[in-house]
Order: structure tokens, then sequence, then C-alpha cells
């Protein structure tokens, strides 16, 4: 089963690395045929190869549209050689076998990606290319084919040890040949039908210019695309993904979330490491090395852990990588990457990584887009801090200086914790993260008991709550949520203040002789 290649077909957009891989064909013997452009790469270079054209009787034409649709070179990739009415054919038409094919095709998929017009975008969808390499995919048993550069060379491999292609190989790549032509349909489609739905104008009127039509949104029956509007210089929009699968829409909400989150702590001052499930933290952690921050966000929930999304506000290292690859994590964001931790993940073939080159600014003004049936809410990004001179002490008990530090942590990580929010933290990690609750006492009751499941599966004496401060997005109430925070073991409170109920809040405060702190700014996240 052992296929030597005498005549190959290359039609390539991207043409890196074609001169070594027609040099190497031409090497083992091969004559070349190829399109246009790469058959004046290939002249130029000094070798052999003839135009398709003269293939096919038939110059090129329509800008390029026509130019490998032709019996002649279809018949050479379809043939069945062993069956005696195909070999009459090919003698009575004049068509030569190919035993290698190797195109890549027009870069559709690039094209959308830059933000190209409708009419470049349908230009850039490639007929011939993909006709050829289904044809030569279904001849498997009588020509390889290969779809990028990488197998182009698994193809020379092969032929320099075993003077030809095996059956073996040709299968492997016919199959690959077809998920790709499927990929690249799919990507067509998926940007033809934003394209119908007459969203795109909508979304560009609105500053943004189309990244990459998404497979789908929040769920499989709804389409989706994302749109880039240079709001921000570092960030999600911008990243480069080093590898692993398409990001999903919610890949990319829920990476968007960890990553602002960690972008509150200046890497000067402090790593911070975020792990976010559903868009809400079930971990952070400041301080320390970056190991030592992701090991403590971690231990947060290590259970809400699994399948999550780590943003790091500093360089990713080796160790890091490490600890992160020990368990399945679905995306890494980081401004960079150093190179051995980049190869960490490199056997991780489903996890994605992405660098960015610095963070999004947490003070910077932007826009916030909501809709709502028949309309869209249009709002400030909540670029809101506080720091410690903002806080208003309303307790008899003053907090301490590590207390207040526990207290800004934790409000900064409340920000990005879906209302009712309510952190437990300690030493500048999170130890019991409430979120999205209808009542505020509930949030409270959700934070403590997963910090005590936590304390129970790792066998400590007692939960991290104790000796905790604790914070919420928005004022309590009532005293009841406040005095879950001092049954869970919390010591100190930063909350807004601004209840009509504040001296009830105040009196049962001093009364569990918690410390409590008011920062007049409230971080609902709805
Ligand atoms: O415009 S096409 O759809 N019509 C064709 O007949 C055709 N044949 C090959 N595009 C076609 N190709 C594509 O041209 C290949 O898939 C490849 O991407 C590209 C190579 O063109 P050139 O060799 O002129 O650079």
């Amino acid at each position: 089963d052992i296929l030597p290649i005498k005549r190959a077909l290359i039609s390539v957009s991207d043409k890196a690395g074609l001169i070594d891989h027609a040099k190497a064909l031409a090497g083992l013997g091969a004559t070349l045929v190829s399109t246009g452009g790469t058959h004046k790469a290939i002249a130029d270079a000094g070798l052999a190869v003839s135009d398709v054209s003269a293939v096919t009787g038939f110059p090129e034409m329509m800008d390029g549209r026509v130019k490998t649709l032709h019996p002649k070179v279809h018949g050479g990739l379809l043939a069945l050689r062993d069956d005696k009415e195909h070999v009459k054919a090919m003698k009575e038409h004049g068509i030569e076998a190919f035993d290698v094919l190797y195109v890549n095709l027009y870069p559709f998929e690039a094209t959308v990606a830059r933000g190209a017009d409708f009419d470049t975008c349908i230009e850039n969808i490639d007929i011939g290319g993909p006709a050829m390499i289904r044809a030569a995919a279904k001849n498997y048993g009588f020509i390889a084919v290969a779809t990028d550069a990488e197998d182009m060379a698994e193809i020379l491999e092969e032929a320099k040890a075993h003077g030809g292609t095996t059956l073996a190989l040709r299968k492997k790549l016919a199959a690959k040949a077809f998920s790709r032509t499927g990929a690249y349909d799919a990507a067509i489609s998926a940007w033809y039908a934003e394209q119908l739905e007459d969203k795109a104008p909508t979304y560009r009127a609105l500053g943004g210019k189309l990244r990459q039509s998404l497979r789908y949104g929040e769920n499989p029956h709804q389409s989706a695309a994302f749109y880039v509007t240079g709001e921000h210089r570092f960030g999600v929009a911008t990243a480069k993904q080093l590898q692993g699968k398409e990001l999903s829409y919610n890949n990319l909400n829920d990476t968007d979330a960890a990553f602002e989150l960690v972008a509150e702590f200046d890497p000067k001052e402090s790593a911070a490491v975020a792990i976010i499930k559903h868009a809400n933290p079930c971990g952070v952690a400041t301080g320390g090395t970056l190991l030592e921050a992701y090991q403590r966000a971690f231990e947060c929930d290590s259970v809400s852990a699994f399948g999550g999304i780590v943003a790091l506000n500093g360089r990713l290292d080796k160790a890091t990588a490490e600890a992160i690859a020990e368990i399945f994590t679905e995306v890494v964001i980081a401004p960079e990457a150093d190179e051995d931790a980049v190869a960490v993940f490199a056997k991780k073939k489903n996890l994605r990584l992405l660098v960015t080159g610095g963070l999004p600014d947490p003070a910077k003004a932007g826009l916030y887009l909501k809709t709502v049936a028949g309309g869209f809410l249009t709002q400030d990004r909540d670029n809101g801090r506080i720091s410690a001179t903002d806080l208003k002490i309303v307790t008899k008990k003053k907090p301490s200086d590590a207390q207040i530090r526990d207290m800004i942590f934790a409000f900064r990580v409340a920000k990005h914790v879906k209302s009712n929010a309510i952190i437990y933290a300690k030493d500048g990690a999170t130890v019991g993260i409430g979120a999205g609750q209808m009542s505020r006492v509930d949030s409270a009751r959700v934070a403590r008991l997963k910090a005590e499941d936590v304390a129970h599966a790792q066998g400590w004496r007692e939960p991290k709550t104790i000796g905790s401060v604790c914070a919420s997005d928005a004022f309590f109430p009532f005293p009841d949520g406040l005095l879950q925070a001092a049954q869970a073991g919390s010591t100190a409170v930063i909350q807004p203040g601004g209840s009509i109920r504040d001296e009830d809040v105040i009196k049962a405060a001093d009364e569990a002789e918690l410390a409590m702190v008011f920062t007049g700014m409230r971080h609902f996240r709805h």
C-alpha cells in the first residue's frame, strides 16, 4: 500500500514553508503542478513546476474564481486507479493522476477576524480549494492530501522513509481534510447568518468591529458574535490565543470577568489570581508569589474550581502553570507567559491559553450595554474604587490595619460578584463567597456554608471564616445578614451603608463586637 509520489498538485494561500516542501518533493522525483501565485513562488525559487492552466488548457479566469475546477484536475484527484473503467477514461481524456494534493484555503476566518467588509469576506470564500481537498480525501486510496504545512511535513517524512505514502497515513489525512473543510464551511455559515440577521450594522454603529463569529451563544440555539471596540488596550478583546480550541461565548464572558477582577490588583503591589465559574469567582487571592496566590485561590472552593477559568495579574511562570495543569481548567489568561510555562500547557490540548500584554485599567471609564425587550440600556462601566481614606468607621470597635487591608480586598472582589454578594476574606484571600442569591442573608449563609464544606473536606479544625472580614456589595437592610457574618466568625464588616435602618445595623454590630466601616459606594452587579 505504499504509493510513490510521482506527481503533486500544490495550491496554497499561506505560502510559509512552501519552497522547502516543493524542493523536497522535487528531490523525491515528483513533477509539480501549481496554481498562479503558488506557481510563481515555486518557479521564482528556481524549481521546475507547470502551471495548472497548461494542464487544463484554460487560463485562470474571473479573478481566479475558476482555476482548478476542471476534469483534468478533478479526474486526476478522483480516479480509482485499480478500476478499468476509470483508467480507460483517464487515457481517453488525457487525464493524469496526482499522488499528493497540498492545499491550504483562502484565509476566510482571518479575513472576518480582521473586520473586512462583506464583499471582501465573500471573495475569500474558497470554492476550488475545498472541492480539491474533498476529492482527494474521498480518494484516499490513491492520493495523500495535506491541508497544512504539518501534513506536508508528515507526507515527506514518510516518503523519505518508505519511498511513498502508506494507506494508514492517507486515511488519517483524509479524516483531517474533511474536518478542515467542515470547520471552514461552519465558519462561513456562522458569519453569513450573522450578516443576514442584520445585527452587524447595529453593533458596528455602537462602535464595534466584528472580531469573530462565534459557534453559538450562551446556548447552542443562540447565534453569537464577538465585536471589538478598542476601548481597552489590554483585555479579552485583544488577547492572543497561544493554544487550545476556539473560545466559546461563555468562555469569553467568563474570561473577561476573571481578567477584569485580577486587574483590580496592581501587579507592582501584589500577585493576584482569580478562578471563575459562570462569571462569578470561586476563589481570589493576593500576595506572595503567583503560585501561592493560585493555591490560596484554589483552596477557597476547590470543588467548584474544576473546569474553571484562571486569571493572573502577572507573568505566568512554570511552577504556577504546573499547579494549574493539575486539574481540568478551561482557560488561563495572563498579561504574559514564560516559554516553559507555555510548554507545560502544550500537552493539555483543550486548555486555552491567552496572553494580553497588559491588564485592563479598572479605573477607566467605559460603556456598558444590556438589552431589554424592545430596547437596550446603557450605563457607565463600574470603575468605582474605594481606598482606606474613603472608609467611615461606624462602630465602637475600630478595625486593625490588617482588617482594613482585607476589607478593601474583599470589597474589590465583591464588585465582581453577582448581587447579592457576600465575601468572607482573610490574609488577602477569599475564604467564602456567596453570589447571586435573592436575599442578602442567604448570600451570607451560602458563603459560610461553602467555607464550612471546604474545612470539612480538608480536615481543618475550623472554617477559615473564623477571624475573617466580611464584605457586602450593598447595604444590609436589616441586622440579620450582619448577624450571619458574625456567626460565621467574621470580626469586621465592610459595606456601603445608607439603609434607613443603619442605626439598627450599627447597634447589632456593636452588640456582636464587630468593627464595621461604610464605603459610601455600592457595587451592584446584576
Ligand atoms: O477561487 S477559487 O475558489 N477557485 C478555484 O478554482 C481554486 N483553485 C484553487 N480558489 C481556488 N484555489 C485556491 O487558491 C486554493 O485553495 C489556494 O488557497 C489558492 C492558491 O492560489 P494561488 O496559487 O494563486 O496563490
